[in-house]
């Protein structure tokens, strides 16, 4: 089971700039002295919590955070430009490990917690510094320091937004696997999926937790099959997705027995926002998927989706549709927050 989303970055701070060997060198102005600036600071490396990030997926894609280097110092005790910083945004949650997974360095609890990973490299000083009353012409200046570089691992705990649910075989680990980089077991036989399976989605600029649960069967209230106990999962989530298979016979029954269980089950399941879709579409004459389809959205009462989690055909516009439920979800929850904190002592 993998309730963690983890990656591993590679981070490193800026180099500081060298000190600059430059003379005074002007009509008039004999012995003019030494004038060379120093190397400006490299840029260090932080890590800032902040909001609307809810997964870890964008380290994916960038393992590689690298703060500038500072300038060279200049003549005319022109001191270098500082190197910028480089910021890792990370969700709110997220906890930084050293490079073994467990030296812990920063729980980033709270919106706006900040901690600085690495520091950039100060710049050496030019000659200008060393000058004195026993050396007024040095000729010599410092080089700047160099840069670190270290691994990181970020990890954050996953709660899942959206949970997948139907009966056994319905396709709802195939669904995962297609758009998540999750590697669930799939088969042909029933109960494949022993243990809620998680997988992080993105969909256009939206991220969010899909949980792929256990097939529930007819009954699973009472114990049979494995139970309900998984629905637990589906408590916290911001909306359901509903996969029916569209090669059964009787697609409204296998649509009410499911529904019949949530509301077995309570905990508000019946309430949350569904979404329902006719799965397996690449497998169904083109005649019969009308039929199906029309008797599908006849039970649930509102519209019904076709997809294929085999071809693909369908899936990004359920997961737009998913992740329309999850942006109100969460507009909700933030403007929860803000009245709280406007009504805080
Ligand atoms: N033709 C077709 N077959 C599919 C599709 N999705 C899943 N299958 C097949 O259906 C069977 C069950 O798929 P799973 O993804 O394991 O189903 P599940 O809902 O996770 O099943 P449980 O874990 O047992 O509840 C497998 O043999 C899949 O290859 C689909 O879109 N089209
Ligand atoms: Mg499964």
């Amino acid at each position: 089971m993998k309730f963690l989303d983890t990656a591993k970055v590679y981070i490193s701070s800026g180099a500081g700039g060298n000190g600059c060997v430059a003379f005074r060198r002007e009509k008039f102005i004999e012995y003019g002295g030494p004038w060379g600036g120093d190397g400006g600071k490299g840029g260090d490396v932080w890590a800032e919590a902040v909001e609307n990030l809810n997964t870890l997926i964008d380290y994916r894609f960038q393992q590689h955070v690298r703060a500038k280097n500072g300038e060279g110092g200049m003549g005319k005790d022109m001191h270098g430009a500082g190197g910028d910083d480089a910021l890792l945004r990370v969700p709110v949650g997220t906890q930084i490990f050293e490079e073994d997974g467990e030296t812990l360095i920063a729980d980033l609890a709270n919106v706006g917690d900040r901690v600085k990973l690495l520091r950039g490299g100060n710049g050496g000083f030019g000659n200008a510094h060393f000058k004195s009353s026993t050396n007024q012409a040095p000729r010599f200046a410092n080089p700047g320091q160099p840069g670190e570089e270290k691994i990181i691992v970020l990890q954050l705990k996953l709660i899942a937004d959206t949970g997948l649910i139907g009966l056994p075989n319905a396709g709802k680990s195939t669904f995962l696997a297609r758009v998540s980089q999750a590697k669930p077991k799939i088969a042909e036989y029933p109960f494949t999926t022993l243990n809620p399976q998680l997988g992080v989605v993105r969909i256009d600029t939206t991220d969010f937790v899909l949980a792929d649960l256990p097939g529930l069967i007819e009954g699973a209230h009472e114990g049979i099959g494995l139970g309900d106990k998984f629905l637990g999962h589906a408590e916290r989530c911001g909306a359901i997705l509903h996969l029916i298979d569209g090669t059964e016979s009787e697609i409204a029954r296998a649509y009410k027995s499911i529904r019949g269980e949530l509301e077995a089950y309570g905990q508000g399941l019946m309430d949350k926002p569904e979404i329902v879709a006719l799965n397996k579409a690449d497998a169904i004459p083109k005649g019969a998927l009308a039929k199906k389809r029309a008797a599908l959205k006849k039970a649930c009462g509102h519209d019904v989706f076709v997809m294929s989690g085999v071809t693909g055909e369908g899936v990004d516009e359920v997961l737009r549709a998913l992740a329309k439920e999850i942006a109100k979800r969460r507009a909700k929850e933030k403007t929860a927050r803000t009245t709280a904190q406007d009504w805080a002592p």
